[in-house]
């Protein structure tokens, strides 16, 4: 596992050190270091402001507190505008089949090879400080330290786009944020502005059915998949191009949480995510994901049924199958969030040669926006500079100076073509990036192409593909969402396009709103079209079941209950590779029947059932009956019951389970002295089933 630890030299005085990763920093011998100020001045007393007196005023002249607090009222800088709050780490991408014969990006080439990546995954809506379980698209953000220079795959967990033209981008942003006048609601696209604004907005729609499904509500960031959306260019040596998709599937399997849970888990947990990754990686459970590309040719492109330009549609895999040629595997955390997960900058434009753009015009305008906001986040030019930012490859060119610049560059000329330096760095014809010659023609215009023009057909198929319960899901979202929208025209024009996706849609929503509204219809520019096969790869549940491996799995237990029991839990979960955490009435834990103790991780109300994927109740008769009134205990069983988990108790339990309305099923388990009969239950996932016995499916 990598050192938290930072390097530590054996000088007596803090110094600047160079780690693994080319960061700075500043270290000293154990025990040894003296407190400096940032000049590297030795400071006597840290704890009291220089004054005049006791108890007199404090001197301008104590430079020491000057600095302190100068620093410290500076430590903040802007947060992004979109994707704010972010959780990333370290890891690597192996190639495990070149597509050397396609490209010559070394990165796509070398088998074997593992190239150093950084991930950023984020919600998109909220402020930093908002909840890890907003109901949001996931950034899924790569930058790979390949040789050639740093290749910035900047994704989200969302296969297809809001819109088709970056045009639209800064109405998007500010239509979901909060609203500007009165400062919310937070992390949420629950409101008014968005839904006037998608209601206005029909190239939304396909987007806007995977929003509303359960792939916005991810279990974690280890159980989602990622992808480039944008269609690129493979270029190889002779310059010919191929068309290329990019997907990572998580290899734990997809994973959502529901919508109740989502709720409850941002107030017993709102870092669920980010402290899931973290101990995860901490713990040596490295998630891992495949990397797979839909290959297509220019011919293919042309004969598919949407234009593969736009990013508002996909290319199912049915159409185009995926060919899986690497992994990428988390395996360090960051040392310093800040100087890492803050300050990493993606830029869409960092490509490396044999990777080309393609004429997306939603990607083009990208390429401009985050080069550009760097510098209203970062504040300098030089943030390439940035030990997280900087290739691990050589890198040289003419550029020099501006603020921050923390290289010391000696040379004289600082420009081509020289005869003073002719060492100094050139171009290279055969090394270097060349752009596909795309031919181009036309008239300058302001309009989009007509393959550009159906909006609603993908969104359709989007929905038929999914398995019931899925789709109960999404009618769910969308009517709650709606519900939070006070503007009756703007529901009647969601409505309208609800209904033009697919009749169905639009009646169970308007049935869950008890709409008696008018609709306002959508005018579809081209008809929807019907004939689109369902595609089962566009579902979380239509793939084959998770692993219980790398889940949390609880057992809430009382004073004297079965050791027997608890240690064939342990056993039974360890051997799915999961792991259990033990919930008891106090911190200190409980007294097993054997007179052993248990450690507690959580107090019972401080470990809500949220937090895990399957829970069991292993109590005594007296602590059933203790628990029975207990409003956390009730609400733990209560939980995992209406959130279609599987549960296991011992008999002595049973009393538990029936205050809290639970009721036998396929999912319910009673355990007669050993544990492996919930584990092979939960093996199953969620209790489906149950869901119409716990809550209305309009
Ligand atoms: Fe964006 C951040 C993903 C369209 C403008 N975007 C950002 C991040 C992700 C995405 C994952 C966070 C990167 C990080 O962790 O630092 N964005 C997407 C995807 C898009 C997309 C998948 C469509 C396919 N974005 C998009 C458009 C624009 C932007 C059309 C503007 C024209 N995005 C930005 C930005 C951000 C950003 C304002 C904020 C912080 C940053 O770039 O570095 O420039």
């Amino acid at each position: 596992m990598a050192s938290k630890t930072k390097e530590v030299s054996d000088q007596q005085q803090p110094t600047l050190h160079t780690g693994e990763g080319g960061e700075v920093h500043q270290v000293a011998a154990p025990g040894q270091a003296v407190l400096t100020t940032n000049h590297g001045m030795p400071i006597s007393d840290d704890h009291n402001s220089l004054r005049a007196g006791p108890r007199g005023a404090v001197l301008l002249e104590d430079m020491v507190l000057r600095e302190k607090i100068f620093h410290f009222d500076h430590e903040r800088i802007p947060e992004r505008v979109v994707h704010a709050r972010g959780l990333a780490a370290h890891g690597y991408f192996e190639l495990t089949d070149s597509l050397s014969d396609l490209t010559t990006a070394l990165v796509l080439g070398e088998v074997g090879e593992k190239t150093p990546v950084f991930v950023r995954f984020s919600t998109v809506a909220g402020n930093r400080g908002s909840a890890d379980l907003a109901r949001d698209v996931r950034g899924f953000a790569v930058k790979f330290y390949t040789k050639q220079g740093n290749w910035d795959l900047v994704g989200n967990n969302i296969p297809v786009f809001f819109i088709q033209d970056a045009m639209k981008f800064p109405d998007l942003a500010h239509a979901v944020k909060e609203e500007p006048d009165r400062g919310f609601p937070q992390a949420q696209s629950a409101h008014d502005t968005f839904w006037d604004w998608i209601a206005m907005t029909p190239e939304a729609m396909h987007m806007v059915m995977w929003q509303m499904s359960d792939r916005t509500i991810p279990r974690s960031m280890r159980m989602m998949q990622g992808f480039g959306v944008h269609t690129f260019r493979l270029v190889d040596a002779e310059g010919k191009s191929t068309f290329v998709k990019f997907h990572w599937t998580p290899k734990l399997g997809l994973q959502s949480v529901i919508w109740d849970e989502a709720v409850k888990i941002n107030g017993a947990d709102p870092d669920f995510h980010r402290r899931d990754l973290y101990n995860a990686i901490d713990n040596g459970d490295y998630p891992e994901w495949e990397l797979g590309v839909q290959l297509f040719s220019e011919e293919e492109a042309a004969g598919f049924d949407f234009d593969h330009l736009d990013s508002t549609k996909l290319i199912p895999e049915e159409v185009v199958p995926l060919r899986v040629i690497g992994r990428l595997v988390l395996d360090r955390n960051p040392a310093n969030v800040h100087a890492e997960t803050e300050q990493v900058a993606f830029c869409t434009q960092n490509l490396v040669p044999g990777i080309d753009f393609s004429d997306d015009p939603l990607l083009h305008g990208r390429n401009f926006s985050y080069l550009d906001t760097q510098l209203s986040r970062l504040g300098s030019v030089n943030f390439n500079q940035i030990p997280i930012n900087a290739p691990k490859c050589p890198f040289a060119n003419m550029q020099r100076d501006g603020h921050m610049q923390t290289f010391v560059q000696p040379q004289r000329v600082t420009y081509t073509p020289s005869l003073l330096d002719p060492s100094g760095p050139r171009e290279s014809h055969d090394k270097g990036f060349r752009s596909f010659p795309s031919p181009m023609s036309g008239e300058k215009q302001r309009e989009r192409s007509p393959t550009f023009a159906d909006h609603y057909s993908q969104a359709r198929q989007f929905f038929i593909s999914q398995t019931v319960p899925e789709q109960d899901h999404i009618v769910a979202a969308l009517i709650f969402e709606l519900s939070k929208v006070e503007s009756d025209l703007v529901r009647s024009t969601m409505l309208g396009h609800l209904y033009t996706i697919e009749e169905e849609i639009g009646e169970r929503v308007a049935a869950g709103l008890g709409h008696d509204l008018d609709i306002v219809p959508a005018q579809p520019a081209v008809p929807v079209r019907g004939d689109l096969e369902p595609a089962s790869s566009l579902s979380i549940l239509a793939r084959a079941l998770p692993p219980l491996k790398g889940r949390m799995l609880a057992a809430l237990v009382t004073e004297g209950a079965s050791a027997a029991l608890v240690g064939s839990l342990f056993d039974a979960v360890a051997g799915v590779d999961a792991q259990l955490k033990i919930v008891c009435p106090t911190i200190g834990g409980v007294t097993l029947d054997d007179g052993s103790q248990l450690k507690a991780d959580h107090q019972l109300a401080g470990g809500p059932s949220v937090l895990f994927d399957a829970v069991t109740v292993i109590a005594t008769e007296d602590g059933a009956a203790i628990l029975s009134v207990e409003a956390a205990a009730v609400a733990w069983v209560h939980d995992a019951f209406a959130h279609l988990k599987v549960i296991g108790y011992n008999a002595d339990a049973a009393a538990l389970l029936d205050v809290a309305g639970v009721d036998e099923d396929a999912g319910i388990v009673l355990l007669d002295g050993e544990a492996q009969p919930f584990i092979d239950a939960a093996s199953n996932g969620r209790v489906w089933e149950r869901e119409q016995n716990v809550r209305t499916v309009f």
